[in-house]
């Protein structure tokens, strides 16, 4: 069994039925939730303790003071308490390094080759997701094209060939197994995109390219959100991410990739 499995594992025996998080339904979120179940339990075991020693070391200084104590005997109370804040320190520094080895085997390793290419784009107040179509790239954007209402709303360049088979989503639709690498964009303010289900976060920086990856392993509805607050209907930015199987994925995918050639069939005869 592989460290992930393994740690699944840990993590499915650990679930109490008090967990305040949503249900993860991402493959690095059991890792992430096992740290975090383990560093509270073992800082409420902390927190108490210190507490103890809190009352313990001027009780025991109060009778050294009454001549109950002898001095040596005093120098070795303090002594106790000194080496007692530095293990408090060094736990906290395990647990800091950690979480940082976590953050790095998750954040600095790239996705795979073969990971499915979405990207997603913040504007006020929407979530858009785009498609690559079958040709696998993306067209090219011109922010003075971008055009909601007229069906454009992210200025894909009719000149580009690359975007004639792009297609734009309001629902990011993955299959469940599979590793995504998301491009993350924003139009105009700092947005934060946000999916609590996939123990996922990162901010949409104008004028930044920032790419996120992840692998879904669960079917279901996943709510999208946005962390920062970003204007007067912040409240109304959100979206969801749906993960089907890969069956259903792959249907959907050829449905929108028929709707966006018909689109851009009529779009060139009508020029
Ligand atoms: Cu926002």
């Amino acid at each position: 069994m592989n460290q992930r499995g393994a740690i699944s594992g840990a993590h499915a025996a650990m679930s109490h039925g008090w967990d305040w998080m949503p249900a993860n339904g991402s493959r690095h979120g059991f890792v992430l939730d096992h740290l975090m179940n383990g560093d509270l339990v073992l800082l409420l075991g902390l927190l108490l303790l210190a507490h103890l020693l809190l009352l313990w070391g001027p009780l025991r200084r109060r009778k050294a003071d009454h001549g109950s104590v002898s001095a040596a005997h005093s120098r070795k109370i303090f002594t106790v308490e000194i080496a007692a804040l530095c293990a408090l320190c060094l736990v906290y520094a395990w647990m800091t390094l950690d979480a940082q080895r976590l953050w790095a085997t998750d954040r600095y390793t790239g996705p795979s080759p073969a990971a499915l290419q979405v990207e997603v784009v913040g504007t006020q107040f929407h979530w858009y997701f785009r498609y690559p179509g079958q040709d696998a790239a993306f067209g090219h954007t011109k922010p003075e094209l971008a055009d909601p209402a007229g069906g454009n709303p992210l200025g894909i360049d009719p000149a580009d060939a690359a975007g004639h088979d792009d297609f734009v989503s309001s629902v990011l639709v993955l299959p469940a197994g599979r590793e995504v690498d998301l491009t993350l964009r924003s139009q105009d303010v700092i947005h934060g995109f946000f999916i609590p289900g996939m123990r996922l976060k990162q901010d949409a920086v104008p004028g930044l390219v920032l790419h996120l990856h992840f692998t879904p392993v669960s079917a279901g509805v996943f709510p999208i959100v946005c962390s920062q607050l970003c204007g007067m209907g912040h409240e109304h930015m959100q979206a969801s991410l749906r993960v089907v199987s890969p069956a259903e994925y792959t249907a959907w995918l050829a449905g929108r990739e028929r709707a966006a050639a018909a689109a851009s069939a009529a779009a060139g005869a009508g020029q």
